[in-house]
């Protein structure tokens, strides 16, 4: 069997969940390759080899250019903030590896096209790009979108998609990197809304083709970061200014009509990390919340009308996707288990030498649509059209 060696660049919250997914994939899953997990690359030399330690790489390195340049790394994992996306991923895949690049795929439309064609011409050869929608992996979402696609909801008229939580309603939390826009790119719109987008244009099947929106920095200042601890970190006495958006709030036109409502923010007091979408069609309708994540619910109008309600789909049976290799049914999964999805569909194109999902084009659509809501929200609001690329699903 071929092995895959893997090389991850970055070590923070996402290298800690990525790693997770390399080492339980081939564990829980028969995959059709190995997936060695080889080196883990960053800049602190004594904190990535902690990492490496904790974590269960072979080696650490500082160098990722160096790393990259090894004949014996065959998969590139980005898990660096937005800003280096483009830099490396490019590199790795002019240098012939496989890339595994996390969310957003870039900070901007021109970093994500150039990261788009040079996906499309190592394609070519052979070599697979994806990014990293996790959430897509939900044994729930992906379940959502086969029974949207069997038209179990019909025609689709409205959607419903909210990102929400909390970290930054402390004035006094400091500035990370996800609160710069030479970093992030853009704050709560980029972080989270791009989850909702993809996640809405992944079980819709649809594009999101013109948007409506305003976004928001509700806490313009904050002191600068001392130490980074999980999304937030210590406070030092210097302020400086928060130059990404606190809140996104957009209204979408879906390539087949439909409109959705939007809402990404990180100053939903009380809302850790809910992800929420509701798809409403002519036949019925489906719901998934993250803070419920092993369920769905359906709502069936072509049920007699005394039986009609929203039923509870436990999403744990054997048949669902990807629940087969874990557990016996009603023995819950978590937020982890997507990165090992991630891996295990990942592997599996490069092993069959097909397309994975969500590719770069994917990811170079969600960007469109992040740029075309900051357009609408420096233009009043106006209908701006995102121009998106068809997304394979
Ligand atoms: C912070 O908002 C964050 O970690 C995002 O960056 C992730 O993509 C999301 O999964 C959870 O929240």
């Amino acid at each position: 069997m071929t092995t895959l060696r893997v090389a991850m660049i970055g070590y923070g919250f996402m290298g800690s969940a990525h790693s997770v997914g390399w080492r339980q994939a081939p564990r829980m899953f028969a995959l059709p390759a190995e997936a060695e997990m080889a080196v883990i690359v960053g800049r602190n030399a004594d904190a990535v080899a902690e990492a490496a330690h904790t974590w269960g790489w072979a080696e650490s390195a500082t160098d990722w250019r160096e790393v990259i340049a090894r004949p014996d790394i065959d998969i590139v994992d980005i898990v660096t903030p937005g800003d280096s996306h483009a830099e490396i991923a490019i590199a790795a895949l002019e240098a012939g590896k496989h890339v595994l690049c996390e969310k957003p795929l870039a900070n901007t439309v021109e970093e994500a096209e150039a990261m788009a064609d040079a996906a499309a011409r190592a394609a070519e050869n052979g070599v697979k790009a994806m990014v990293g929608f996790t959430y897509r992996r939900v044994p729930a979402v992906t379940h959502m979108r086969n029974l949207i696609a069997e038209g179990v909801v019909g025609t689709v008229q409205q959607v419903r998609a909210a990102y929400r939580q909390d970290w930054l309603v402390d004035p006094e939390g400091p500035l990370t990197w996800r609160l710069k826009k030479e970093t992030a790119g853009s704050g709560a719109l980029g972080d989270i809304g791009a989850h909702i987008i993809d996640m809405t244009q992944f079980v819709t099947g649809q594009t999101v083709d013109a948007v409506s929106g305003t976004i928001e920095t509700i806490v313009t200042r904050r002191p600068i970061l001392g130490e980074r601890v999980g999304l937030l970190g210590t406070a030092t006495s210097e302020y400086g200014d928060v130059t990404v958006d606190d809140a996104a709030l957009f209204t979408g036109r879906l390539s087949g009509g439909a409109l959705v409502s939007f809402e990404a923010t990180r100053f939903a007091t009380g809302r850790k990390n809910a992800l929420s979408i509701e798809v409403s069609g002519d036949r019925g309708a489906l719901r998934f919340d993250l803070e419920d994540l092993n369920t769905l619910q359906f709502y069936d109008r072509t049920e007699p009308g005394d039986r009609q309600g929203f039923t509870k789909i436990l999403v744990t049976e054997a048949s669902h996707p990807y629940v087969s290799a874990w557990w016996p049914a009603g023995h819950m999964l978590g937020y982890e288990h997507g990165f090992s999805h991630q891996v295990v569909d990942l592997v599996a194109a490069i092993a069959e030498d097909a397309e994975p999902h969500p590719s770069f084009a994917d990811g170079l659509s969600v960007q469109r649509v992040l740029d075309a809501v900051e357009r609408s929200a420096s233009n009043d609001s106006a209908w701006t059209r995102s121009a998106a690329v068809v997304p394979a699903v």
